[in-house]
Formats: C-alpha cells, sequence, structure tokens
C-alpha cells in the first residue's frame, strides 16, 4: 500500500460515527421507497471505473502546461499513483495503458500492477502523433492515410498494443485516430473512410477471440473540418462493418454541444454496439473535464440507461467503464478520486429510479411525473452509501483528506524532479 494504512484507519475512525448514522437515516427514508440500502450499497461496492495511465500526469492545452509537484516519472510512477486512488477509493481496480507512452517490459508491468493489487484495462494505441524515430509521419492521417505504407505502419502498431495487451492480461484494444482534414476538398470523404475500413480490418483480423475492438468517436480536433470517425453513426458502421467483436466507445466529451448523449447510449445498447465510456465532462468541447464537474444530471441520465439495461438484461450489455480527462489545474490523483467517486454516485443513484412506476408514467404519457421519478432519484444524497461501500472495503470514507493529511505528494515531490515538456494533454 503507497499510503500507511492505520493512517487511514486513524481517519476513518474520526468518520465513522457520522457515518453510521448518516446511513442509518438514509435506509430508513430509502425503506419507505421499497428500496434496500444494503442491495445499492453492494452493487456501489462492487463497481468499478479503469483509470486511464495519462490521467496521473498534469495535462495541459495547446497553449502551455503547467506542471505539478511530484508528478510520475515513467509508467512504474503512474502505476503508484493509480494504487493511491484505488487504494482510497476502492473504485479503480484497473489501469488503461497507452501505447507507446507507457512502453515497458509487460512482465516487469505486470509484476509492478499486482504487487500494487491492480490489474490492466483496454488497450490504447497512439497514431494522432509522431514518435521519435518513427519512418513515416501521421502529419496527415494514420490509419486512413493515402500512402499504404503508413497505414501498414499504423496497423502494424496496433497488433504491437495488441502483443503488450496480451502479455500483460488485457482483453480490449480501443482505437481512437485524429485522420481527418483541415479544408473543404482536401480528403475525398468516401475514399478515406473506405481506407480507414481496410486499415481496421487488418487489426480486427489479428484480435485474439477473447478480446473486444473498441473505436472510438470525435467530432473534430485536430482536425478542423472534416475527422474520419466524427460520430456515433459513422462508428456503428464500423463496428458493423468490422464484426461481433467490435464495439462503439463512448467519450462524453466527444460530442456536439447539448447532443443527446444518454440517448446515443440508449441506441448503441439497442443494437449490441456499446463496448464502453470515457468518462469526463465539458462545457464547450473536448474539455476533458473532471466527471461530473459541469453537469451531473447528464452523467445520471447516462447511467439511467445503463441501469435500465441492466435490469432488463439486454443482450450482450458488458460496457467498459474508464475515466479519460486532463488535469490542468488540480491535483490529478484528487480529481480522479473525485470523479470515480462520482461515477459511482450517478450509478447509486440510476440504482434508485423507482422503475416499474417510471414506465408506468411513460406508458400513460404522464410527462411530469415521468421526469419527476427520475429527479427523486438523482436529488438523493448518496454519499452515505458510497462512504459506507469504501469503508467496508478497506478505503476512506474522506479520500481526498487521507490523502492530504497523508502527504503522499509532497513525498513524492521529493524523489521526482519537475517535469515541464512531456505529459499528456487532451485527447
Ligand atoms: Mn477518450
Amino acid at each position: 500500500m503507497m499510503i500507511d494504512t492505520s493512517l487511514v484507519a486513524g481517519e476513518n475512525e474520526t468518520r465513522t460515527a457520522d457515518l453510521k448514522r448518516d446511513y442509518e437515516t438514509l435506509g430508513e427514508r430509502l425503506d419507505r421507497r421499497g428500496v434496500s440500502i444494503d442491495a445499492i450499497k453492494a452493487k456501489v461496492a462492487a463497481y468499478g471505473v479503469a483509470v486511464p495511465s495519462w490521467g496521473v500526469g498534469t495535462g495541459g492545452t495547446r497553449f502551455a502546461r503547467f506542471p505539478g509537484k511530484g508528478e510520475p516519472r515513467h509508467i512504474f510512477d503512474k502505476l503508484e499513483d493509480c494504487s493511491v486512488i484505488q487504494q482510497l477509493t476502492r473504485a479503480t481496480p484497473n489501469v488503461s495503458l497507452h501505447i507507446p507512452w507507457d512502453k515497458a517490459d509487460p512482465a516487469e508491468l505486470k509484476a509492478k500492477a499486482s504487487s500494487l493489487g491492480l490489474g490492466f484495462d483496454a488497450m490504447n494505441s497512439n497514431t494522432f502523433q509522431d514518435q521519435d524515430g518513427q519512418p513515416l509521419s501521421y502529419k496527415f492521417g494514420s490509419l486512413s492515410h493515402t500512402d499504404a505504407g503508413t497505414r501498414r505502419q499504423a496497423v502494424e502498431h496496433n497488433l504491437e498494443c495488441i502483443e503488450i495487451g496480451k502479455a500483460i492480461g488485457s482483453r480490449a484494444l480501443t482505437i481512437w485516430i485524429g485522420d481527418g482534414s483541415n479544408f473543404p476538398g482536401q480528403a475525398n470523404f468516401t475514399r478515406q473512410f473506405e481506407r480507414y475500413l481496410d486499415a481496421a480490418k487488418a487489426i480486427y483480423a489479428e484480435l485474439p477471440d477473447d478480446w473486444r475492438l473498441f473505436t472510438e468517436h470525435k467530432m473534430y480536433e485536430p482536425a478542423f473540418y472534416s475527422t474520419v470517425v466524427q460520430d456515433w453513426g459513422t462508428n456503428y458502421m464500423i463496428a458493423q462493418e468490422l464484426g461481433e467483436k467490435a464495439y462503439c466507445l463512448v467519450d462524453l466529451g466527444h460530442h456536439a454541444p447539448n447532443a443527446n448523449i444518454e440517448m446515443i447510449v440508449a441506441r448503441l445498447i439497442q443494437f449490441g454496439k456499446l463496448g464502453g465510456f470515457h468518462f469526463n465532462d465539458s462545457k464547450y468541447g473536448d474539455d476533458d473535464l473532471d466527471t461530473g464537474s459541469i453537469d451531473p444530471y447528464r452523467l445520471f441520465l447516462v447511467f439511467n440507461e445503463l441501469v435500465d439495461a441492466e435490469t432488463r438484461k439486454a443482450p450482450g450489455f458488458d460496457p467498459a467503464h474508464m475515466l479519460d480527462q486532463s488535469h490542468n489545474v488540480t491535483d490529478p490523483i484528487e480529481s480522479l478520486m473525485v470523479s470515480a467517486m462520482e461515477v459511482q454516485r450517478a450509478y447509486a443513484q440510476a440504482l434508485l429510479v423507482d422503475r416499474s412506476a417510471l414506465e408506468g408514467f411513460q406508458d400513460t404519457n404522464d410527462a411530469l411525473m415521468a421526469t419527476t421519478t427520475l429527479k427523486t432519484a438523482f436529488r438523493t444524497d448518496v454519499e452515505p452509501i458510497l462512504a459506507m461501500a469504501r469503508l467496508e472495503n478497506g478505503g476512506a470514507v474522506a479520500p481526498v483528506a487521507a490523502y492530504r493529511s497523508a502527504g503522499y505528494r509532497q513525498k513524492v515531490a521529493e524523489i521526482r524532479p519537475e517535469v515541464s515538456g512531456a505529459g499528456g494533454g487532451i485527447v
């Protein structure tokens, strides 16, 4: 454990009596609604959201990056930071790696992760920037590039990600490409998408049988006129074209403002193609802000669809849950802990929705009572459920407070020098 367990226990000690009272009171209130608080707590306790390795470094914008103290220097430092998040929240058992940023000997990666009690989630490939020594450039695209050699290089990179993933126990590959165009006429939409599909099929052909391929759509940026995989419609076509192991990944920040993301989620569930999520929040574009920091109601509405699917046992429903954020002004560990708890909170609130009442209101066209049914669940302060689940799972009742009193950041700052250039930005 990266943080002294007796310190966490001491922190918890000062909060346990209040928590027990709050949990009992909430239990009584939920009981009146016919809901068992312990059943909700069990589901929350079993829930996990993966942490992105790149999220524990301080991010930046295209204008600047202001480094934080004690930033991780490499993947092994990153794994230690990720384990702090898991130790205190008990909500983030897995880490998602980005290659080549996190490239290291797979045996060492696996050994380090297991020593910290962590596993690995989906692998992420990177063909949106050039790496040192790379023969061909991705300036004009990767999987959809006009040059066959460049496309092949991008395919090979994805296959390498699968190989590393196999060695460390991952079972999914997430592909996001920056391919697109900046000028009308620069690219032929049809031919460009044909090239993308051919390249994606070459990757899919090498995907192990027990793996899933997630393709991630994004409306714009870095390409500003057109993007090859720009929305869920194109993403769905890709998943259909590739086959049954191909699914769509929904990054909450990758849509037009005001897009009805929860409805996109419902559609993908209905047709068996929801692969998973990159949770974050946004105000204007792909802001990569902390999950639930801007629009917690939208996050709840997404989870409302997920719980609906879980409840009716939608066929093939098994989405991967991951955070994908860039932390520019906060301590990344604190942001990721809070965000993981926000995801859990939305899940707990969605579990409180009275689904049979909702269905009745929907069938009788009682719009007001239908929406009130959702609001009743959303307005419930489920914090005692989350905190009790953490406490019983060996985590911290108040993770940020425990983290600060442990002085973890100051301690690692002594051994990790400040680095200004490198690190993940908004991707
Ligand atoms: Mn993403």
